[in-house]
């Protein structure tokens, strides 16, 4: 389930501000989410007043959102590296390089283009700034796996909960055919130690701890103003 309580007006600051970092001839990594979906419509803006980028997308929302703006688009298939990519996020770890994020279901697509890019620009309003991370963490998981992947949440001090799908009976099945679990660790100590047994656990595709990836996180808050971290 994705973090929503931030305003709109914060969340289209950080998103146009991040746009604006975009060069002309820049490869482009276009976010999932609300806060990205404002990158991406400044992005279109900019594409119309004739800046020259091509874009992978981190999922099918944002790939449609591009199509509808103009954001010339690739396949992430064939793209091994980015200059820039701006994504959202459910929360950041004030002061570390530390982010959860996955509350859309895309993690996956979404740590594969923040891995690519040169620069990894975060987007969020300040509602998502938090002391540690206590957001939780969503885990991709096989669906023959989701028992054991359970258990080795339960066992890593965890406690998972299969996330429904909002519109339909039955659980969430993400862009990969996949289940999500949205796991409370509480307080996240030592986000790069989960990380990697989430990481080490079999059956776990992609989990949604995005640990010292970000290169700046772009912060707005109701009054349009950015911070920049
Ligand atoms: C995607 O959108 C997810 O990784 C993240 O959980 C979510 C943030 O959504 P929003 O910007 O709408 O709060 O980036």
């Amino acid at each position: 389930m994705k973090n929503t309580a931030g305003s709109e007006a914060a969340k289209r600051a950080a998103g146009e501000a991040a746009a604006a970092a975009v060069s002309d001839g820049d490869r482009v990594g276009l976010g999932t989410g609300s806060t990205a979906a404002h990158a991406v419509r400044r992005l279109g803006e900019r594409v119309a007043d004739g800046l020259d980028v091509e874009a992978v997308a981190t999922s099918y929302q944002s790939r449609a959102l591009a199509r509808e703006v103009g954001v010339p688009l690739l396949d992430l298939a064939d793209v091994a590296r980015v200059d820039v990519a701006v994504d959202g996020a459910d929360q950041v770890a004030a002061g570390a390089n530390a982010l959860v994020k996955g509350g859309g279901a895309a993690h996956a697509r979404e740590k594969v283009v923040a891995a690519t890019a040169d620069r990894f620009l975060v987007v969020a309003d300040d509602s998502k700034l938090a002391d540690g991370l206590d957001y939780p963490v969503p885990v991709e998981v096989l669906p023959d796996a989701l028992a054991r992947v359970e258990r080795a949440v339960v066992d890593a001090g965890g406690d998972p909960t299969l996330r429904a799908a909002e519109r339909k009976d039955g659980p969430v099945v993400t862009d990969n055919g996949n289940l999500v679990l949205d796991c409370d660790f509480g307080t996240v100590a030592e986000p790069g130690a989960l990380a990697r047994t989430l990481s080490d656990t079999a059956g776990v595709v992609e989990h949604g701890l995005f640990v010292g990836l970000a290169d700046a996180v772009y912060v707005g808050d109701a009054d349009g103003d950015v911070s920049v971290r």
